[in-house]
């Protein structure tokens, strides 16, 4: 059905290696289950600069993205699947904007950063590149079905 369609969309979301240095993982897990989103997939790993540039290749060409490898790969991240309606669009908004300066007050980015080079966190944008980004972080073992709750509209 269209309601459990909606209800199984998946987002990637990491915290990265500035978020895991100031203890924010918590704090960004807890916004997630606060609106009611569902945790199917979660690790610590620290990510090579082979595998980080798979995860950034649309940005291969950026001047920034020499610095942005080394950065997401200074030290360990914290990545996660997210389930629920719209949970792409909705972990963005979460999110706020790529540049914090640009980000509302409220959001993540908003709340705890101020430079675009050190945004503490990442979040699938397009639900065909969180497919994408799933598949490369993940193993489909790693990656948890489960009911949380009897009620349909609670995931
Ligand atoms: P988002 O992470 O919001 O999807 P992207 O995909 O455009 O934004 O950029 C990926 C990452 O690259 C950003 N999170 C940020 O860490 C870095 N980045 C983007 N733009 C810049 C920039 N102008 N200078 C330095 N780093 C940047």
């Amino acid at each position: 059905s269209k309601m459990a369609d909606a209800k199984e969309e998946r987002t990637f979301i990491m915290v990265k290696p500035d978020g895991v240095q100031r203890g924010i993982v918590g704090e960004i897990i807890k916004r997630f289950e606060n609106r009611g989103y569902k945790l199917v997939a979660c690790k610590m790993c620290r990510p090579s600069k082979e595998h980080l540039e798979k995860h950034y290749a649309d940005l291969s060409k950026k001047p920034f993205f020499p610095g942005l490898i080394q950065y997401m790969s200074s030290g360990p991240v914290v990545a996660m699947a997210w389930e629920g309606k719209e949970v792409v669009k909705m972990g963005r908004a979460m999110l706020g904007a790529t540049n914090p300066l640009d980000s509302n007050p409220g959001t993540i980015r908003g709340d705890f950063c101020i430079d675009v080079g050190r945004n503490i966190c990442h979040g699938s944008d397009a639900v065909e590149s969180a497919k994408k980004e799933i598949g490369l972080w993940f193993s489909a073992e790693e990656l948890q079905s489960y009911k949380s709750c009897e009620f349909e509209w609670v995931y």
